[in-house]
């Protein structure tokens, strides 16, 4: 048969696990590496993979020489509050003068502040913005992403960044998991009525629902903003609705967020930096899988994170993501995030890539689907400049991506030869 594109001569192919679950501790310390690698895309599709060698024998209408460049899956980034109006760079000064993040918000900046900007923008607005950060992330090598409302607080904003997510949806070749997270913050108006407030949300998840905007509901469980009490009860109506469940989770204090999400079974617990020990004991017996956002506990100038060792070592399914967002992590950067693993978490290449892939995508959803690199799924690949996998996370701050393709068509690409 012949082929629609053949990628040969490839130094190093990434090749994550194709498994029915998560992996959990040990087994993400295995990573194949195919040296000297091919792949043939037909139809859109993984079609072929095979030694260089072989590769001679493939007939194609087009062809791509790597020159031993490192090829893996599209990285998948879980976790961003990818549509908002605004930003936050006058509440710099306040971090740098030691304010916390949560006397911010209870100030009415922070989050609220981003609320007030992003009831003001118009869809078209909000449109534009999103699409200008979707085209940065994607150019980090991310080819699926989740992206969550949440600065609406109400439902007329709400579900204008939803419409914004369905509309980034059509027109990019990216794959894009809409999460709703109209619990994010209490509105100034519903202080001291945060169950009525709760309530609304409640409503509105039907709307969601019936309008088909997202597939995963979340909340902010967190002191001074929603209790674990309150978070089951809008979780629960969420699961009931047929929603997948997520939960910012343990982030400051240690509430009892990760223990809820196992409760629950939640498809992921994210932040976790204050996870107690029991809570990471029930993610280790589940397939919830940790989030880990180690962007957000450098942004915010901590110098505690989650304990990534403890949790792997203990056999919890861990993925990493940006939390790219206007106030506590500001930045598209998935490639930074994976030098933050390697520095402050203390994870392996290894785990690290198994945690932007495979697991990246059981996080929101889309195992089987994306983040690995198998006969019959979507061909969604980054080649990078990069001499092998490992380099990756030990050179920090930079764009190592070479081209970006998504159903094996070229959508980010540097200008050179390849
Ligand atoms: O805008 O600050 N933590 N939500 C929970 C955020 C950070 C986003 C923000
Ligand atoms: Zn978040």
């Amino acid at each position: 048969m012949k082929y629609d594109l053949l990628i040969y001569n490839i130094g190093q192919l990434i090749l994550p696990k194709q498994t029915t679950v998560p992996l959990k501790g040990e087994e993400m310390n295995h990573l194949t590496i195919k040296e000297n690698a091919a792949f043939a895309v037909h139809d859109r599709k993984i079609a072929w993979i095979g030694t260089n060698d072989e590769a001679n024998n493939i007939q194609t209408k087009e062809s791509l020489d790597a020159q031993q460049k490192v090829v893996s899956p599209g990285l998948v980034d879980p976790h961003t509050h990818l549509v908002f109006g605004g930003s936050r760079e006058k509440e710099l000064a306040l971090k740098q003068a030691g304010v916390p993040y949560l006397e911010i918000l209870a100030k009415g900046g922070g989050i609220l502040s981003t609320v007030v900007a992003t009831r003001n923008a118009t869809e078209e607005e909000l449109y534009e913005k999103a699409t200008f950060h979707l085209n940065r992330i994607l150019s980090y090598g991310v080819t699926t992403m989740e992206a969550k409302s949440g600065y609406g607080l109400e439902p007329e904003t709400e579900l204008k960044q939803l419409k914004v997510v369905k509309k980034l949806r059509e027109n990019n070749p990216i794959t894009i998991v809409s999460t709703f997270l109209g619990p994010h913050a209490i509105p100034p108006s519903f202080k001291g009525n945060e169950d009525e407030f709760l309530q609304e949300m409640v409503q509105l998840l039907n709307t969601v629902k019936k309008e088909n905007l997202a597939e995963f509901a979340d909340i902010f469980c967190e002191t001074g903003v929603f209790t674990t009490k309150q978070s089951q009860y809008f979780l629960l109506k969420a699961k009931e609705m047929g929603f997948g469940l997520k939960i910012h989770a343990d982030e400051i204090d240690s509430l009892g967020g990760t223990e809820l999400a196992v409760k629950l079974g939640a498809t992921s617990a994210d932040h976790l930096v204050a996870a107690s020990d029991q809570g990471i004991n029930m993610l280790s017996n589940s397939n919830t899988v940790a989030v880990l956002l180690p962007g957000t506990t450098f942004y915010l100038g901590k110098d505690t994170y989650a304990r990534a060792r403890i949790m792997i070592d203990e056999g919890v399914a861990v993925a990493l993501a940006t939390d790219f967002n206007p106030g506590s992590c500001v930045t598209e950067n998935l490639q930074l995030i994976m030098s933050l693993a390697a520095l402050k978490l203390k994870m392996t290449p290894e785990e690290i890539w198994n945690a932007v892939t495979v697991n990246a995508a059981f996080a929101i959803g889309k195992g089987g689907e994306a983040g690995t690199l198998a006969l019959g799924q979507q061909a969604n690949f980054v080649l990078w400049d990069i001499p092998n996998y490992m380099y990756l996370p030990y050179h920090f701050g930079v764009n190592h991506t070479n081209s970006v393709y998504i159903n094996g068509t070229k959508v980010w690409g540097r200008n050179n030869n390849v």
